[in-house]
């Protein structure tokens, strides 16, 4: 068989190889085997020597040719191939896009949260500013500040978690009186904040007595305040939280940072007044301490207590949850259980 006859040969068989294959790393294969240094076309091309010097250009130019046409017989089926490839990948991954979606799982302020702001947004409304206070507090600011030196009888009515002899998990909200006032210009005008958080006791927990729980703390200091401000702005708490069905009823109490003092107590949500297990058998729900601030608490952070005097408060926005939505246990609030919690989903 002659040159020309071995290259038409050796074109006809690659180009078949070529076309016949349907995978991608086959054709790098082929090319190896055909146009490659120990392939054929190599071989033919080396014979080409013995030639006579007519024959040789057209013997070489035809093996020129039929490189040319292989080479480009593989390129193009590795084109269709890698083609045909990312087709089938997208065909697989393709979306459908007319499924319906996964809902994201929204979450809500702890229904604690929302009273707060509720609060919150009464408070400031009224021109009171906000100032939150730390959870970990002097003993002096969460005691002695407040009118009860060490060994003070009402200390047991607090019990408390110590971190450090001086230092505890505050038990009320009511530090925050003695680090706002100390720091107030009353030249500025009257003293209106309120102070929500988080506080800690060691009360036994039971249906209304939680360890841990909230307070919102509230002062107002200036000149001629007196207690119908306080039982004003107390009326419009309950009014906004609770709307008129629920009584509100004042009872002389004893808080040593506060003289005269009281309680404030709200109709029970469950028995209506006429005593239950909830309301221990008294028909109201303790609420709030509140009081005109004590003379000596004024002087203490350095306020004359001959000109400037007012009010405070402390509530149990937890208690106030309670009542607003019928909750019979204050630990249910604790518990992260997500089924209790997502009743209060403020979005309905
Ligand atoms: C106080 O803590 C005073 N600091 C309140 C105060 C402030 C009086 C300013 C005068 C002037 P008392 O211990 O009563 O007071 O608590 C206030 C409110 O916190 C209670 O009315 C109740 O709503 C809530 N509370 C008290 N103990 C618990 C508890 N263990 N679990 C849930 N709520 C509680």
């Amino acid at each position: 068989m002659g040159l020309r006859e071995k290259l038409e040969e050796l074109r006809q068989q690659g180009i078949q190889e070529i076309n016949k294959t349907e995978d991608l790393n086959k054709v790098n294969d082929i090319r190896v085997k055909m146009l490659g240094k120990k392939g054929p076309l190599t071989a033919v091309l080396r014979g080409m020597k013995d030639l006579s010097k007519e024959e040789r250009p057209k013997v070489g130019k035809f093996a020129n040719e039929i490189r040319d046409e292989l080479t480009k017989a593989i390129e193009d089926k590795k084109a269709e191939l890698t083609a045909a490839r990312l087709n089938e990948k997208l065909a697989e991954e393709t979306i459908d896009v007319t499924l319906p979606g996964k809902p994201t799982v929204q979450g809500q302020p702890h229904v604690i949260q929302q009273i707060i702001d509720q609060l919150v947004d009464l408070f400031v409304g009224m021109g009171y500013e906000v100032a939150v206070g730390d959870e970990v507090e002097q003993e002096e600011y969460n005691f002695e500040r407040l009118n009860l030196p060490k060994d003070h009888p009402a200390r047991d009515m607090q019990d408390t978690f110590y971190v450090t002899p001086s230092v505890l998990m505050r038990t009320q909200t009511s530090p925050m009186q003695a680090r706002m006032m100390e720091k107030h210009d009353f030249s500025k005008g009257p003293l209106k904040m309120i102070s929500p958080g988080k506080v800690y006791r060691r009360d036994t927990d039971d249906a209304t007595h939680s360890h841990q729980f909230h307070q919102v703390e509230g002062l107002v200091l200036g000149e001629h305040i007196t207690m119908a401000d306080l039982k004003g702005t107390l009326e419009v708490v309950a009014k906004t939280l609770f709307g008129d069905q629920l009584e509100v009823r004042l009872r002389p109490s004893y808080f040593p940072f506060t003289e005269p003092s009281v309680e404030a107590d709200i109709t029970c949500f469950s028995c209506l007044g006429k005593g239950c297990a909830i309301c221990k058998h008294t028909g109201w729900l303790e609420v709030l301490g509140a009081g005109m601030v004590h003379p000596n608490v004024l002087k203490m952070s350095g306020v004359d207590p001959d000109v400037y005097g007012g009010f405070a408060f402390g509530l149990g926005p937890d208690r106030f949850a309670m009542i607003k939505y019928g909750v019979e246990d204050i630990r249910d609030f604790y518990q992260n259980d997500v089924r209790f919690l997502n009743q209060f989903n403020q979005k309905g």
